[in-house]
């Protein structure tokens, strides 16, 4: 080997190191005013992406509460679907309305919808938005049980959800030539037609998320194939914290941190709890289980401090409860994760 040969093998070592070293003093830690170490966000480059309109999406929260209660055999849940699917064919997105029935936890036949909207419905790689959009049927959580037997409004439980993924839809569709990707939107039915706790004659904990269980096992597009998914349940409440979910991390965790990285980086990181919660029965579950598709849902949900919302399963979750504020965090959030897909983000060193 010649003098200049080894000298430049040196050489590269020395580089190598040099760079190592920059890497880790400018990278995870610094030391604030007090001389205590923070722990700071890797640096991640955002793909330029749309202003998710919080406005919008509350409108669209709106527009589905005014048709009341949207409980499947009813008007108002037919009305509602019809509804959804033509705002999703006026933003130009090729919809399947796919009609089933169900049998409920009390073997009420539930005739029901889940809504699909495809952006690039050709594109093998595809990303699942989804949310429930059927409201239940009772107030099993109210606290004056003269309204137990009422269902309610669902402006957060079902609302909220589909509200922001409708503004994300009106966004995306325009950019549909430039993602490389396909995206489909679908809202499950007759998620939240579960066995009631005041109802004890049967017991069914297998009695909730009737329409993404259908999906599952009957995909709208045979041989359908998903890269990944995210859920979101309950992300209108003013101060909602999203602790990271145990079925989220136990089937995609990358993709629980990439999103969670990502709403910090916007500034959201209030709302993004680093902190895992346990588990939960949600649609995500069986889009895990039985489709085998990693599913994340970013839901209201904390074990530690009472579980979901006070106004969840209650006449309370009305619009009262939703808040721009929040709305725009998950929104701007979700969004920005699929614009990174367009251009993978890469460390900035
Ligand atoms: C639980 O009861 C833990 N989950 C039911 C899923 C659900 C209902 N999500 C919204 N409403
Ligand atoms: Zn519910």
């Amino acid at each position: 080997m010649s003098f200049s040969r080894i000298y430049g093998a040196w050489f590269a070592l020395a580089a190598t190191l040099l760079l190592l070293l920059i890497g880790l003093t400018s990278c995870d830690k610094t030391t604030g005013s007090g001389g205590e170490t923070k722990v700071t966000d890797p640096p991640l480059v955002l793909a330029p992406a749309p202003n998710f309109n919080a406005d919008t999406a509350y409108w669209f929260v709106q527009q589905q509460v005014n048709f009341g209660p949207r409980v499947p055999n009813t008007p108002a849940h037919q009305q509602c679907a019809d509804f959804l699917l033509a705002s999703l064919q006026r933003y130009g997105l090729k919809t399947h309305n796919q009609a089933f029935e169900v049998a409920a936890y009390n073997g009420t036949i539930l005739r029901s919808r889940n809504l699909i909207g495809a952006i690039n419905p050709n594109a093998k790689k595809r990303i699942l938005l989804c949310a429930h959009w059927d409201s239940r049927h009772v107030a099993d959580h109210d606290k004056d049980s003269a309204n137990w037997q009422k269902p309610i409004l669902g402006a957060n439980d079902g609302g909220s959800g589909v509200g922001v993924l409708l503004e994300i839809a009106r966004l995306m569709a325009p950019d549909s030539a430039k993602l490389g990707f396909g995206v489909d939107f679908i809202f499950f039915d007759s998620e939240d037609h579960g066995q009631p706790e005041f109802d004890r004659s049967v017991n069914n904990p297998d009695s909730w998320c009737l329409g993404s269980k259908h999906w599952a096992q009957n995909k709208h597009v045979p041989g359908y194939q998903g890269f990944y998914g995210i859920l979101l349940d309950m992300v209108g409440a003013p101060g909602a914290k999203f602790y990271q979910e145990g079925v989220s991390l136990e089937y995609a965790p990358s993709i629980v941190q990439k999103v969670w990285n990502i709403g910090h980086q916007l500034g959201y990181g209030a709302f993004f709890i680093r902190e895992s919660t346990d588990g939960i029965i949600d649609d995500h579950r069986y889009i895990n289980e039985m489709a085998g598709i990693p599913t994340i849902d970013i839901v209201q949900y904390h074990s530690a401090s009472g579980g979901f919302h006070p106004s969840w399963h209650t006449q309370g979750d009305n619009m009262d409860v939703i808040d721009r504020a929040t709305l725009k965090a998950v929104g701007q959030t979700v969004l920005q994760t699929l614009y990174n897909e367009t251009a993978p983000a890469q460390p900035l060193n």
